[in-house]
Parts: structure tokens; sequence; C-alpha cells
């Protein structure tokens, strides 16, 4: 075990299996509670008030020498989930948070500026279908309209689960003092992906995260009896959806570089005799260009369009969410290359909050070595010491920063 493996475990101990259940982060779901208030409760050991502001964002500060807290530095991450998600993903960029302030105090790091830990909520998306929602809502990426009328898979509305969970509706939206307090924002994520692996490396400095989006395909057919209609009658949309799913592949296999991804796919009313009536299928569209992606999603609901025609049935195509490809500042990821003693730098296909803090505030990420490279599934990995290691790491790079 290292220290960090030890807030690792302690994080995976609590509510955070629920959490992994796809749902959001638990200051929006008061079952998640434990999860909250284990990191509270790190966060008050080390002598920090959080606080959690109108985004459902949870801040706290160091700031031993009582300075202003504008143009602070902040690291942190999420600590929501996919559904079958792994134990790193989010909860990494929050043990080596922590591990790292340990860290810098042991040091007798005097800092200049003070130091902000940030959580984040739904990060993944996975409960209201946008990713970042705390950190669009803090940027003004989505506006609260839209993300008050946002519906999870058990139809509650944003607007009604956040208040369940204590929160104003009207206070949600672009937090311009709160963006005021970031001076530079450092986001550590295990890497999800074998290039440090490859590299044979701990720890790499990012450069890129590349553009992607989500788009949600609406298939209308005739529900019916799976026993009284013919094939000759049917207007299945499941057929469609299926082949739809099919010709995503080959489109994305015929522009290079992209990925292409269904994941989630939901027929309606969804009876193993019941002929569906809708299919809704997600798709996952990124690529390093964005306007291969354009092109890719354009191609895809023309082709999807012709086969749900073929098969009787109709789509509608709607896009949730997208960000174009971010590429972190030069100058800061450089820095901390040279803090680090040189550090390999790679792209991420992964979307972060950092990713969307980037047009804002100078935004830089640490990836920590992922032996399996394997992510948004149990197999995702970090050995203990270079778990450690990353927290060193961004120890490095924060008394730097702090300086
Ligand atoms: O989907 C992503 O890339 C991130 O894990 N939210
Ligand atoms: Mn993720
Ligand atoms: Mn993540
Ligand atoms: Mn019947």
């Amino acid at each position: 075990m290292s220290e960090t493996s030890d807030l690792l475990a302690a994080i995976a101990g609590t509510g955070r299996d629920t959490v992994r259940g796809g749902y959001s982060r638990p200051v929006f779901g008061p079952a998640e509670r434990e999860l909250v208030e284990w990191c509270a409760g790190e966060l008050d050991r080390r002598g920090l008030q959080p606080e959690t502001d109108r985004n459902g964002i949870v801040w706290a500060w160091w700031n031993p020498n009582g300075a202003p807290l504008e143009g602070a530095v902040v690291t942190g991450s999420h600590l929501d989930s996919v559904p079958g998600g792994g134990a790193f993903d989010g909860p990494l960029g929050v043990a080596s948070a922590l591990r790292a302030l340990d860290l810098l105090r042991e040091r007798g790091v005097d800092p200049a500026r003070p130091l902000g830990l940030a959580v984040f909520p739904e990060e993944e998306g996975s409960r209201f279908g946008v990713a970042c929602l705390g950190s669009r809502l803090l940027t003004g990426a989505i506006t609260p309209e839209r993300a008050l009328a946002l519906k999870d898979p058990d139809g509650n509305t944003f607007a009604d689960v956040a208040r369940a969970a204590g929160f104003d509706p009207a206070g949600f939206g672009r937090d311009d003092e709160a963006l005021a307090r970031v001076g530079a924002f450092v986001e550590l994520h295990v890497e999800q992906g074998r290039g440090l692996v490859d590299l044979d490396a701990p720890v790499a400095v990012a450069s890129s995260i590349i553009g992607h989006g989500r788009w949600r395909f609406s298939v209308h057919g005739q529900g019916n009896h799976a026993g009284t209609t013919l094939l000759e009658d049917r207007r299945d949309p499941l057929l469609a959806a299926s082949r739809i799913v099919v010709a995503a592949r080959e489109v994305a296999a015929a522009n290079p570089g992209t990925r292409a991804t269904v994941g989630r796919l939901q027929p309606v009313p969804g009876g193993t005799n019941v002929i569906a009536s809708r299919v809704d299928l997600w798709l996952d569209v990124r690529h390093p260009e964005d306007v291969v992606t354009a092109a890719v999603v354009a191609e895809i609901s023309r082709r999807a369009a012709e086969l749900a025609a073929g098969e009787g049935c109709t789509v509608e195509v709607r896009e949730e969410s997208f960000g174009g490809t971010v590429d972190f500042d030069p100058a800061l990821a450089q820095r901390l290359t040279a803090a680090l003693g040189g550090a390999p730098v790679l792209a991420t296909g992964a979307g972060h909050d950092a990713g969307i803090l980037a047009s804002h505030v100078p935004t830089a990420m640490l990836f920590t070595r992922n032996p399996t490279g394997v992510s948004h599934s149990p197999e995702e990995s970090c050995t203990d010491d270079d778990a450690e290691l990353g927290s060193v790491a961004l120890a490095d790079v924060l008394a730097d920063l702090l300086a």
C-alpha cells in the first residue's frame, strides 16, 4: 500500500459503489452521502473547511498566509463514475490532491498563493447525460435552463434532484467569482490508455483532449405483438437501430482516427414479446479534428435516415453535448514538465473537467500510469507505487506554481 492507495481504498469503501452505478455525484444523490462525508472528513482532518457551491462543486482552501483567494492554484477531479466503471477514474485525482497537500506540508512549503482542492459533480454525465455538468455550469458552457431540464434514466429532472438535495435551482449557472479564484487548475487523472505503459514511465503531462460529443438517435417504428405480426408487416425500430450501430462503425472505420461508440441503446417499451415502438441510442464520436467529427456524425445521420426508412421507420438526431479539441496551455504544460525534470507529454481521448476549464483559466493535467490501459471498466488499474509517484509529481508541480 501507499498513502495515496490508502486514500483510494477509503474512497472505494464508501458509498462510491452506488456512485459507480452511474449515478451522479453524491452532492446530488443523498444515497451517496457517505462519500461526501468521507471527503469532507479528510479535508476537515487537514484543517480545510469544505464548502459546496451553488453549482454543486466542493471547494476547500489551504491558505496558511490568509492571502486573497483570487488567483489561487487549484487541483482536483471528480468522484462520480460510469456504470461498471473502475476505481481510479476520478478518485485518483481527488486522493492525489489530498496526498499532495500532505506532501507540501511535510516539505514545509510556504505557499505564496492559496491552494484550492475541488471536486466536480457529474463529470461522467452518467445520470443526466451531459458530461462535466458541474464545470459546464461553472463556466457557462451549458445554460442553467438546459441543465435544469435534463432528465435522469428514471425521468427525474436535474431541477428536482438538485432541489431535493438542498440546492436552489435558480442558483445554477456561470460563477465568475469562483472562476476568478482559479489562477491555475491542475487535474491529475489515471491514464485511460497504454501510453505510459509503452513508454515505461509513471507520470505524463497532458498536451490535449481530442474533441468529442454525444448524439441521441431516436428511431420510431410500430409497436406490435411478437406473435401475431408477420415479418412483412413489421416496422421494427430495433432492427433499424441495430443496422445504424453497424453503420456507425463502418463510417468511423472509413475516417482514420475516429472513435465512434454506441454504449447505450434503449428499446421502448422493452418487452420480450413486444416489437419496440421506439429505440433510443446514444452515439459518442471523437476525433482530433472537429471537422472530421462533424462529417462523421453527418454521414452516420444520413445513413441512419436511409436505414430507418428501409424498415418503414423514421429517426430523429439530437446533439446532447459537444466539446472541440482542447490544446492545454503550452507554457503551463512546459512548466509542469520542467518541474518534473522532464516527463512524457501525451494527448488523451478522454474528456475531463480540465478540458472545460481550459477555455477559461490556465489549465494542465497529469496522467498516472495504468498498467492495463483499460478504463470505464473494473479492469482499470494503477499500482500503489505509481499512485504515490503521481501524488509526488502533483506535489512537485504545485510547489512550483505556489512558489
Ligand atoms: O467520456 C469521457 O471521456 C470522460 O470519461 N467523461
Ligand atoms: Mn471517465
Ligand atoms: Mn474522469
Ligand atoms: Mn398478451
